[in-house]
């Protein structure tokens, strides 16, 4: 298959400095050669620019953080990541803080009629400008995603929700803002927390899943914030929690996310090289990206 790399250097939507250089750290740990060995065909599209400067200053009013250039750079992942759909290549791509997966979803979803999306993250990323504790983008854009919040976002790309609740499934969650979780229960969303994942297992709970998407989805984006791992696994993550997806289930994931052919695109999000110990989030992710990508002991 076609894939075609995206860095998006993106910092903006959280306070940690440093995330901005996880496309590079990615790269470092060989993301092009090792899709590439499998015998994909890569095309890297570089990074998109991201304008820094603008951090002081917003004009909107609004307790959105750095709303301005937030919206500007999803607007231009969008258009990027749809073009790349219309060439009939798999977009990956890699952040910068989880706000980009506002933009990556709006550029996907404009090709389905109903995407799927498997969010795997410690957090929900369900907050809006009302129910965020922090004001930071990075804690809401699968709620953007669902037509929930800030016009600015819910609107980007073209004007109407990107995916459906019922064609999500969250999974490896153990923080929520009581905001998220009303959400989750008012639009029915399925989640599998930790809990479950212990309870029943990686297995389990990615069959289920593939089930529950299956039939009624055109396509599946996998949106995955490195915090989804434990922190001993993935320690280079803005927004740490404990008692996250070990690094054998995450691979164990990937593998059967990659057996059924179904996922469309994929983001990895939220590595920050200055948090990290000796680049190992970095190869961590592109380890998972060659799993979900087709890599096979055998
Ligand atoms: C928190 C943290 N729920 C917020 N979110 C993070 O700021 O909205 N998401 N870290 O990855
Ligand atoms: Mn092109
Ligand atoms: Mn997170
Ligand atoms: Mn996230």
């Amino acid at each position: 298959k076609k894939v075609s790399i995206v860095g998006v250097p993106m910092d903006l939507g959280q306070n940690r400095r440093g995330v901005d250089m996880g496309p590079s750290a990615m790269r470092y740990a060989g993301v092009r050669s090792r899709i590439e060995k499998l015998g994909h065909q890569v095309e890297d599209h570089g990074d998109l620019h991201i304008d820094f400067s603008e951090k002081k200053s917003s004009e909107k009013k609004t307790n959105l953080k750095n709303l301005m250039e937030v919206e500007r750079v999803n607007a231009m992942l969008a258009e990027k990541v749809s073009h790349i759909v219309e060439e009939g290549s798999f977009p990956l791509v890699l952040g910068g803080d989880h706000s980009i997966a506002i933009g990556t979803i709006a550029g996907v979803s404009k090709h389905y009629e109903n995407l799927g999306v498997i969010w795997i993250d410690a957090h929900a990323d369900l907050n809006t400008e009302d129910t965020s504790p922090s004001g930071n983008i990075h804690g809401m854009p699968l709620a953007a995603s669902l037509g929930v919040g800030n016009e600015s976002l819910t609107s980007l790309f073209y004007p109407k929700a990107k995916v459906k609740p019922e064609n999500v499934v969250m999974i490896g969650h153990r923080d929520l803002d009581q905001g998220e979780r009303e959400l989750v229960k008012a639009k029915g969303i399925k989640m599998y927390t930790m809990h479950e994942i212990d309870r029943m297992g990686m297995t389990k709970v990615i069959e289920e899943s593939l089930t529950y998407l299956k039939g009624k989805t055109d396509g599946i984006h996998l949106s995955l914030d490195l915090d989804g791992l434990d922190p001993t696994d993935a320690p280079g993550v803005g927004t740490p929690v404990i008692g996250g997806i070990s690094y054998r289930e995450g691979h164990l994931a990937m593998e059967m996310l990659a057996e059924t052919d179904l996922i469309v695109s994929a983001e990895f999000v939220e590595v920050n090289p200055i948090l990290d110990e000796k680049n190992k989030t970095a190869q961590v992710a592109v380890a998972l990206i060659s799993s979900l990508l087709g890599d096979r002991l055998l």
